[in-house]
């Protein structure tokens, strides 16, 4: 009785924080631009037994169909109506991959774009997902139905009507970004519509939303706005829970606007972690893996409790957004799968696994002129299904990062070690690192140009563990490297310098048991 009065009196966005995942489950994936029936199964068949928490799906609302590029990843960022047909699905698909999704207990984040509809020079017909009329010259979208009066034109100062300069936060705020059509949010009308559209995925299952260009909208519009929104369903969730929020706020500092104003609504993209991650394990700049002793707030990061955390993202594995040129991405796959474990294995935020799809890059001039290329698709532009190969990798451009063993493994290892303290940290004053989890997980990295050879204290029980990353543990035995942990918990470690993988991981699940022999 007392917590209802008082997370009364604090306010109704109390615990938007949570993700609410089942199970011990501790990881997102972003499984961008994938169709609802593969994400349906690929819960059943993978995300579930794998121990994968949640999953990021791209905008679900109707967007405008753009034809030259010839159907980029972008347009579902150009609303046209929150009907729920999208290049992924049909709304009754998206609702039976919810259902199958949370069956599985696998909670979905619905990536929420509600801060604009299509920019100003989309055009005026009905090529849209579900091929509803709209004008974007009136601004006219009958399909929501917002007109002319819904948009931010008259508060914005700028001469263009865009955002012309991020030190004003009424231009970021009130003015166009890349000429999408600002709606005018402190309206309760436009409110009222975007509410209902969050409430309506709400009442279908999901547990959540990215809340896309959070940075364009006033803290306080959006408040208003969340607190509106429904609690889950109970079919699926504990009574009274809050849906999940995490923002998109790209916040590298030198901007007035910060992620701090948005910590009283949600959690918030931390961007520095991912464009600093990077710098490190490039080893640019001078930086060196031993300075992550602090990794973390001690880097400046926002509270970890309050960060949502990647080593890449849809935007800034492609140039778009920010980040810059630091961050790792499918392409450098060995730095990648090392910067992925670091992520993982460390405590600080709520980490966001990337799953992509390949594209032609084609550089010029230092920019990726193919960085529009939407998903693999047939010659109509419909998406293609995924097919799972022999391996257990993807097929037909799909990378599925999320599939790599070293990261499928790493997201199991957060979850062993899930509530347990950094311990045991050790450096040799350059690139190799090792750390622990409590008693509970280890991991030794080689990011120098030279082998590691050192014995550690690794917190672990004795005993004989699978190294997660050069194997799997199966059927009692270990594909990969064995791992010997003395009964003082102290363990010789070797990694070469040249190995496809330089780092190692054990947990307490990945320990092997007793031969039977020894019984
Ligand atoms: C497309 C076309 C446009 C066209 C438009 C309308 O590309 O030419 O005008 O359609 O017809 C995505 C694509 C866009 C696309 C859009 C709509 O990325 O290319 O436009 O769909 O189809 C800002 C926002 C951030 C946003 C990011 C892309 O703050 O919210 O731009 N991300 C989200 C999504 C993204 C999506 C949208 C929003 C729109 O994730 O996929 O766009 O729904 C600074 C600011 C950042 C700002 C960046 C880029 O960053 O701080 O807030 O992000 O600039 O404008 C250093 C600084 C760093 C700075 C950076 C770049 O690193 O430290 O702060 O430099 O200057």
């Amino acid at each position: 009785m007392k917590l209802v009065v008082l997370a009364g009196l604090f306010g109704l966005t109390f615990g938007q924080n949570d993700p609410h995942m089942k199970h011990e489950r501790t990881s997102i994936v972003h499984l961008f631009e994938w169709r609802w029936e593969d994400i349906a199964t690929e819960c059943e068949r993978y995300l579930a037994p794998k121990g994968f928490g949640g999953v990021q799906i791209s905008p679900p609302s109707e967007s405008i169909v753009v034809t030259n590029p010839w159907q980029p990843w972008w347009q579902r960022y150009q609303p046209i109506s929150y009907n729920l047909c999208s290049r992924s699905g049909t709304e009754e698909e998206l609702k039976d991959m919810i259902t199958r999704c949370n069956n599985v207990g696998v909670n979905i984040y619905v990536d929420a774009v509600i801060n604009h509809m299509c920019g100003a020079g989309g055009g005026e017909g009905n090529h849209s997902s579900c091929g509803t009329y709209f004008n974007a010259h009136k601004k006219d979208f009958p399909s929501v139905p917002f007109s002319s009066w819904d948009f931010n034109d008259g508060k914005c100062k700028t001469a263009s009507g865009e955002i012309e300069n991020y030190n004003d936060i009424f231009q970021v705020r009130d003015c166009r970004l890349v000429s999408l059509l600002d709606l005018a949010m402190e309206k309760d009308y436009v409110r009222v519509k975007i509410v209902e559209y969050m409430n309506k995925l709400i009442d279908m299952g999901v547990a959540g939303f990215r809340v896309d260009a959070s940075k364009h909208m006033w803290p306080g519009d959006l408040s208003t706005i969340f607190d509106r929104l429904n609690n889950l369903s109970t079919r699926w969730f504990p009574t009274g829970s809050k849906p999940f929020i995490y923002q998109e706020v790209i916040d590298l500092g030198g901007e007035p606007i910060q992620a701090k104003e948005y910590f009283d609504l949600g959690r918030v993209t931390e961007f520095k972690y991912s464009s600093k991650l990077g710098a490190v394990v490039r080893k640019w700049k001078n930086e060196k893996l031993c300075y992550l002793k602090n990794w973390g707030e001690g880097w400046a990061f926002m509270p970890s409790d309050k960060a949502v955390v990647f080593v890449d993202n849809h935007d800034n594995q492609r140039g778009h957004g920010a980040g810059g040129a630091s961050v790792l991405t499918f392409w450098d796959a060995r730095l990648y799968k090392m910067a992925m474990g670091l992520m993982l294995a460390h405590p600080y935020g709520l980490t966001r696994v990337m799953s992509s799809y390949q594209w032609d890059r084609r550089f010029e001039n230092g920019k990726d002129q193919n960085d529009w290329i939407g998903p693999p698709s047939h010659g109509n532009g419909s998406t293609k299904a995924v097919p799972i190969n022999p391996d257990t990798t993807c097929g037909e451009g799909w990378v599925c990062e999320h599939r790599w063993r070293q990261i499928r493994n790493m997201v199991a290892f957060r979850n062993v070690v899930h509530g347990q303290p950094l311990s045991n940290w050790w450096d040799n004053s350059k690139n190799q690192i090792a750390f622990g989890r409590g008693s509970r997980g280890f991991t030794v990295i080689n990011n120098d140009d030279w082998n590691l050879s050192e014995t550690l204290n690794t917190g672990l029980p004795g005993g004989t563990y699978c190294d997660v990353i050069s194997g799997d543990k199966l059927s009692g035995g270990c594909t990969g490297k064995q791992l010997e942990v003395d009964k003082d918990g102290r363990a010789y470690f070797f990694i070469s310098n040249k190995d496809e993988d330089p780092f190692i991981a054990v947990h307490t699940d990945s320990k092997l048991s007793k031969s039977s022999c020894t019984l």
